[in-house]
């Protein structure tokens, strides 16, 4: 049985990672931050009491600003895979928390590709997987590919550059096998509420059935090339798979404006969404990127990936999604109990 290590297995994207490794037949470790509230919420489907036989997920508490939890993890998990998701992955909150974002991103990496170095000195066979994302690529032309110079727009963004190479160094210094994925956006039900695509389909629906007046948005011309997360995770594998380690782009090759994302959205609702979208210039950038669409072709050649869920189905899928949640939301209302208005202040 392989076992694998994920960080960030709470967020999107672990939450998948996990699904599919299990499906795989591995043992899969996860490192969770203490909170004061439950953030597992994604895991629920997979997760299984401790205490119960034959389950193969496992939860660690960790952090990657705590190198020394770190290496406790590796000696416990003992991971022939890693996975590293973990970040602080919202790219207009990193303009208010820069710092923090460079500690999280970039030196998160550093301090787990450190500790994986000493883990594997002893001897372990070990593969890493570094989440980079299509922000590196930031002002630069598209289509951008593995080749296209790095221009990044945000603290997050250079944060993802610097772990970019962090991992690159760390390959060709140690000789380690380790991979960078750059992914280009990738969207479900399950992504965090603050992103553009979540934010609309959570706001739209509950529009429709009156549980929400306006939507506030920012900058509706920037373009994206939005996957879905659930295609996306399997490339993350299939490059841990390969004889040697490299790098790659992870994208559909269609780019689509926040604007379309919206009309797409609100014809599945049946509303018009010119009469309750508004602008709010919080959610808008200090600096912005503009055109991301990736070339995927050497993913597609090399590890036989490609992405299934097309624009229009993956937009349904997340609209039908946060429709029932709506549904339950306003159930819940009719019975009296209080509408919750979210505060996405920096959404
Ligand atoms: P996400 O939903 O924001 O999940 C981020 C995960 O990182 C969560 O589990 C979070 O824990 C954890 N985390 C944050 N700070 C941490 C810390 N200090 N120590 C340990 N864990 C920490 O992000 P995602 O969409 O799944 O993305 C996964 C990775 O891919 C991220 O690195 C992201 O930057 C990158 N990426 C994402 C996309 C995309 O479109 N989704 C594209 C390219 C790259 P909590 O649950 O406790 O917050
Ligand atoms: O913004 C515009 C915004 O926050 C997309 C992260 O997963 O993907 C994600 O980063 C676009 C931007 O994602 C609002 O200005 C307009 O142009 O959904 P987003 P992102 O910044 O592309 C990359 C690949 C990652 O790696 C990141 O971790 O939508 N936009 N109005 C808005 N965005 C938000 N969030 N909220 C708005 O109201």
């Amino acid at each position: 049985m392989k076992k694998a290590l994920i960080s960030g297995i709470t967020g999107q994207d672990g939450s998948f990672l996990a699904e599919l490794l299990l499906a795989k037949d591995y043992e899969v470790h996860g490192i969770v931050r203490r909170a004061s509230t439950f953030n597992t919420d994604r895991l629920d489907p997979i997760y299984a009491d401790p205490h119960e036989h034959g389950t193969a997920l496992f939860l660690h508490y960790g952090d990657v600003t705590d190198g020394a939890s770190l290496r406790h993890i590796l000696e416990k998990a003992q991971p022939d895979e890693i996975y590293n998701l973990a970040a602080q992955s919202h790219v207009r909150v990193s303009f208010d928390q820069a710092e923090y974002t460079a500690d999280v991103v970039a030196t998160g990496t550093l301090r787990l590709l450190e500790a994986v170095r000493d883990f594997a000195r002893n001897g372990r066979d070990v593969r890493f997987y570094q989440a980079g994302s299509s922000e590196m690529f930031g002002a630069a032309k598209p289509p951008q590919g593995e080749t296209t110079p790095f221009y990044p727009r945000s603290p997050y963004a250079a944060s993802k550059v610097a772990a970019h190479w962090y991992a690159v160094n760390y390959r060709e210094a140690y000789g380690l096998f380790i991979c960078n994925g750059i992914l280009f956006n990738h969207e479900s039900p399950r992504r965090g509420e603050t992103f553009v695509t979540r934010k609309i389909t959570r706001a739209l629906t509950r529009i429709k059935l009156g549980l929400q007046k306006k939507l506030f948005l920012g900058n509706l011309d920037a373009r994206r090339d939005w996957g879905y997360a659930g295609d996306y995770v399997e490339a993350m594998w299939l490059m841990l798979q390969q004889p040697s380690p490299d790098d790659y782009v992870v994208a559909t090759g269609e780019s689509y404006s926040v604007r379309e994302f919206l009309e797409v959205a609100a014809s599945y609702c049946g509303i018009d969404w010119t009469r309750c979208v508004e602008m709010d210039p919080r959610y808008l950038r200090p600096t912005e990127v503009d055109f991301l669409q990736g070339d995927s072709s050497k993913a597609q050649s090399r590890l036989g990936w490609k992405p299934r869920v097309g624009f229009e189905e993956l937009v349904r899928m997340m609209v039908e999604h946060d429709l029932e949640l709506a549904r339950q939301e306003k159930t819940l209302w009719e019975a009296g109990h209080k509408v919750v208005q979210r505060g996405l202040s920096h959404g």
